[in-house]
């Protein structure tokens, strides 16, 4: 086989860059390793920065978001009862849109469809051969039957997990990461959300999160110790914890209901750079991935996809390699703006085992600025809508 971009993973970021190549006219297969259900039953991010709303809309997969999606204005932030309100729109003109990824990752194998693209699911055995010479290539196992496709780029949008970053050598790969010991435990429950705009708590117990996927489905978070196994956590157990980290403005009028999801998210802060080796590009979790504290991991992959979209187009249809030699530098100074974005989230409003008195003395003063100073909240709200392209 033989196509102009081969795309390793056919999750959000291989499906979003799959959709705007093809309708630039580049050819493209798609490689994922997951059943197409598989990777539609995933409950994951939530909030959709301004400028990857901006980006599905141009890639012609913005009608259900539009029509389903919730646009927030502002969000919250508590320290036990104090509740502190950061007002995007009034502060920065700009909001974000509440549509889960799924939607988007189901809007996006919908429009690739329609243009008749190639997805391969269920794929096995990726092997990404000869980057760095004129003819790279790749093969996969299908059907029992060993594949080989030849190329001009590959695109390793396969996640954390996948084959693409380690396919840079080891020596040539230089790697950054902090994993925080603590985890999520996320649970979705159709019942209507227990504030009309996201909560982020931080509490004497630890944090949690209020969010949502529409006015009657709920999705609700708290941290707990990295040693916790979903099984320890019964829907009564998550609910009492929930509504004691909650302010009690918040919790009072809480609906609770069965899970109909329920899962462990551990926590880490992770890029490996560079994000370039030859003709193969990293997109997304392949490369880095954020505490989801501040909603930025899905947001991250579009931004990569921004970049490296209009490269491989520049590239393949005008001979311009401008984008591609800087792709790599262009999505790093984007990616760490967006990494200390999370980690002073993360710090912010999580307890962390061990740690002295001081810590939460910082956590309630930083809250407190964030009340007393439009300059705080505005330097927190630019970042959560999300910083330019
Ligand atoms: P993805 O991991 O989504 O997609 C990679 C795809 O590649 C997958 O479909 C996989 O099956 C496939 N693949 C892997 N290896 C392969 C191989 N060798 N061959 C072929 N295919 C292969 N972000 C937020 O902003 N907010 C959140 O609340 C949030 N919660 C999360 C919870 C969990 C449990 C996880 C894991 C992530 C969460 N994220 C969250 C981050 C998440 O949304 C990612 O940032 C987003 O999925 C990134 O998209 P991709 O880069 O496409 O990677
Ligand atoms: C979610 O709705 O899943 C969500 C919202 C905000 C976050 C993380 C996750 O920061």
């Amino acid at each position: 086989m033989k196509t102009e971009v081969v795309i390793v993973g056919g999750g959000p970021s291989g499906l979003l860059l799959s959709q705007l190549l093809n309708r630039a006219g580049v050819d493209t297969i798609v490689l994922e390793r997951a059943s197409r259900d598989h990777v539609l039953s995933r409950i994951r991010a939530g909030v959709l920065e301004s400028g990857t709303v901006e980006m599905l809309r141009a890639a012609g997969v913005g009608a259900r978001m539009e029509r389903d999606g919730m646009e927030h204005e502002g969000c919250y932030l508590t320290d036990d009862d104090l509740m502190v309100r950061i007002n995007f729109h009034e502060l920065t003109g700009k909001s974000v849109m509440i549509y889960g990824q799924t939607e988007v990752t189901a809007d996006l194998y919908a429009a690739q469809d329609a243009m008749g693209t190639t997805i391969l699911h269920g794929v096995e055995d990726v092997a990404i051969h000869d980057v760095t010479s004129s003819a790279p290539y790749v093969e996969f196992t299908q059907g029992g039957a060993r594949q080989r496709i030849d190329c001009a780029y590959v695109a390793g949008c396969d996640g954390f997990h996948g084959v693409s970053r380690q396919t840079i050598p080891a020596d040539k790969r230089r790697e950054f990461e902090r994993v925080y010991p603590f985890g999520w435990l996320g649970l979705l429950s159709r019942t209507p959300p227990a504030s009309d705009e996201i909560v982020y708590a931080n509490s004497t117990h630890g944090f949690a999160l209020v969010s949502m996927r529409s006015p009657s489905l709920s999705r609700y978070y708290v941290q707990v110790p990295l040693t916790d196994k979903v099984e320890d956590w019964s829907d009564d157990r998550f609910w009492e914890e929930l509504s004691r980290r909650l302010p009690q403005q918040v919790a009072q009028d809480m609906v609770t209901g069965p899970s109909i999801e329920k899962s462990i998210a551990p926590l880490r802060s992770f890029v490996s750079e560079p994000l370039r080796w030859g003709s193969l590009f990293l997109v997304g979790d392949a490369a880095h991935i954020v505490p989801p504290t501040g909603a930025k991991g899905l947001n991250l992959a579009v931004s990569d996809v921004f970049y490296l979209h209009q490269a491989l187009i520049d590239a393949l249809k005008r001979n311009d390699m401008s984008g591609v030699e800087a792709y790599s530098d262009r999505a790093l100074a984007r990616i760490w703006k967006a990494m200390r974005f999370s980690w002073q989230m993360t710090a912010m409003l999580h307890r962390f085992e061990g740690e002295d008195d001081f810590a939460p003395q910082m956590r309630k003063a930083t809250m407190l600025h964030l009340a007393q100073s439009e300059t705080a909240r505005r330097d927190l709200a630019e970042n959560y809508i999300g910083l330019p392209f």
